[in-house]
């Protein structure tokens, strides 16, 4: 039998398949039927196929995915289903939204078309699906033929701005919906690499968890996701824990902030690695061409620590990399290269350095390598043979210190998710941290199952309550901001 990430996105008749045969389903039909009439009035036909993909909450190994670190997400039930159709008439993108929040967008049917990133618009995201099946089919000798237009609408339940990944469920059903369009289809684990590379047209430089999640997530399992290749390992939960999820209700809205938050980190560990390298005995150029990223460098890190009996690469980052931020001068100075010129085909990167004041390669690089260790630390905690108890235990510590590492040595907290954090943690959560992204979003906490009413229970009194009053969020939205959340199925097409 081909792995479950060599096979194509599967597709269904029925929506059982994804969606059960509980009151997940009986919402399902509300929304598929929803989309099937917006459609027909909109457009003036019905659609031809739909795609879904869904959120991702991850459980450990925040950012250390475009360092080349493997990481540990499970799916989220909430998802972005597209409906479409082709529209031979004219040769226009129309992207409409059931949300009237989302004003429809029109684009050209060009796949070669630039995304005009300074201003930003929500179907942005649909033309980066769309720009990276053309790339790809292309890459495949697929005859993409003419471009033609498309008439499609759009319906996501994946909080925006929340660490849940509403970016690449968006991202991932517009391709994949796309596919289907044109009749064609391609393994999971092409997709996932193809929506990664994708999304990078917006601007930001992420790594390829969400994707990847997104594409391949099975109902029951996490998965522990490994790059370059891409692969996903099943990893069944201990019984007896929860993940709920908290949203801090700050926004993190990454696409426009990414010169100063997600792209500096990017940037910043570029530098750590380079500067390692070096430092490790590489030549000035031979580092600058050829080190992309600190798992580049993992190997001389990590020889030097077993010359100090260690094998802990954070050894190295403690010996040559000084905690005091580093000004471009000085990092200049071991280089032997200017900034800009070692950046200079990344504008995004470029936009970084305009904005930076200076750089904490240190920091960043300590928690690069110790976050990629809590990973493996969650997944061997998952398969030894500790009891359940003792095992959930453990996953809540590495929580912690993964949040520590965040807030601390990364800097991608903000006050509202170190306040949920700490009360998570004051209301019995085994662990807590901040997930995605950060600088706003969602935490995540381990809760025993018999007391997760009451820890709901706990944060609506103790974070939300006050909200409530001040207008922040009305009561009746409580459920869309904090919630249990069993791992969910990947992404699929329904054909009906
Ligand atoms: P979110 O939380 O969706 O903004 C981002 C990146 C991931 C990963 C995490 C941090 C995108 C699409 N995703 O996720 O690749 O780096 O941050 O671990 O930018
Ligand atoms: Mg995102």
């Amino acid at each position: 039998m081909a792995k479950h990430e060599e096979t194509p996105v599967p597709c269904y008749s029925s929506l059982e398949a994804v969606y059960g045969d509980g009151s997940e389903l009986e919402e399902a039909k509300i929304r598929f039927d929803h989309l099937k009439s917006k459609f027909l009035q909109v457009f003036g036909h019905p659609p031809d196929v739909f795609a879904r993909s869904p959120g991702r909450v991850n459980l450990i190994g925040e950012h250390i995915d475009y360092e080349g670190y493997s990481v540990l997400p499970m799916a989220i039930r909430q998802d972005t289903i597209i409906a479409i159709r082709k529209n031979n008439a004219e040769k226009v993108l129309r992207i409409a939204n059931i949300n009237d929040k989302y004003t429809q967008c029109d684009y050209p049917a060009d796949p070669n078309q630039a995304i005009d990133l300074k201003n930003h618009r929500w179907g942005h995201y649909f033309i980066c699906g769309y720009k990276g099946y053309y790339e790809f089919a292309k890459s495949k000798g697929v005859n993409v033929g003419e471009p033609v237009g498309l008439d499609v609408i759009v319906d996501g339940t994946v909080p925006t701005g929340s660490g849940l990944s509403s970016s690449a469920a968006f991202v991932c059903s517009a391709t994949i919906a796309i596919m289907a369009a044109f009749d064609v289809n391609f393994p999971k684990k092409e997709i996932a690499q193809l929506t990664c590379e994708c999304e990078r047209h917006i601007g930001t430089q992420s790594g390829g968890m969400d994707q990847a999640i997104s594409v391949m997530a099975k109902t029951g399992f996490a998965e522990l996701i490994d790059f370059n290749p891409i692969q996903a390992t099943d990893v069944q939960l201990p019984a007896g824990g929860t993940f709920v999820l908290a949203h801090s209700l700050a926004e993190s809205q990454k696409a426009v902030t990414a010169a100063t938050n997600y792209n500096n980190r990017v940037v910043e560990c570029r530098l750590a690695s380079i500067v390692l390298g070096i430092k490790l005995g590489m030549k000035q150029q031979d580092a600058i061409s050829n080190v992309k990223t600190l798992s580049d460098v993992e190997g001389l890190c990590v020889s030097f620590a077993n010359s100090r009996g260690s094998s802990d690469p954070v050894i190295a980052v403690k010996e040559f990399l000084k905690e005091k931020p580093y000004t471009a001068e000085e990092i200049e100075e071991i280089t032997g290269e200017s900034l800009r010129s070692i950046f200079k085909n990344s504008p995004s990167s470029l936009d970084v350095l305009k904005a930076a004041e200076h750089y904490k390669l240190h920091q960043r690089a300590a928690h690069v390598y110790s976050e990629a260790k809590r990973v493996h630390a969650f997944k061997d905690a998952v398969s030894s043979d500790l009891s359940d108890e003792d095992k959930l235990k453990k996953l809540g510590e590495l929580m912690n210190e993964s949040h520590y590492s965040c807030s601390v040595l990364y800097e991608c907290s903000c006050p509202e998710l170190e306040e949920l954090v700490k009360i998570c943690r004051d209301s019995d959560a085994l662990g807590a941290r901040l997930t995605g992204a950060g600088w706003g979003g969602c935490a995540v906490a381990l809760v025993k199952e018999p007391i997760v009413p009451q820890f709901i229970l706990n944060l609506k009194e103790k974070f939300y309550q006050s909200r409530i009053d001040r207008g922040v969020i009305s009561k009746n939205d409580l459920g869309l901001y904090v919630f249990a959340s069993k791992p969910s199925s990947g992404a699929a097409i329904f054909r009906f």
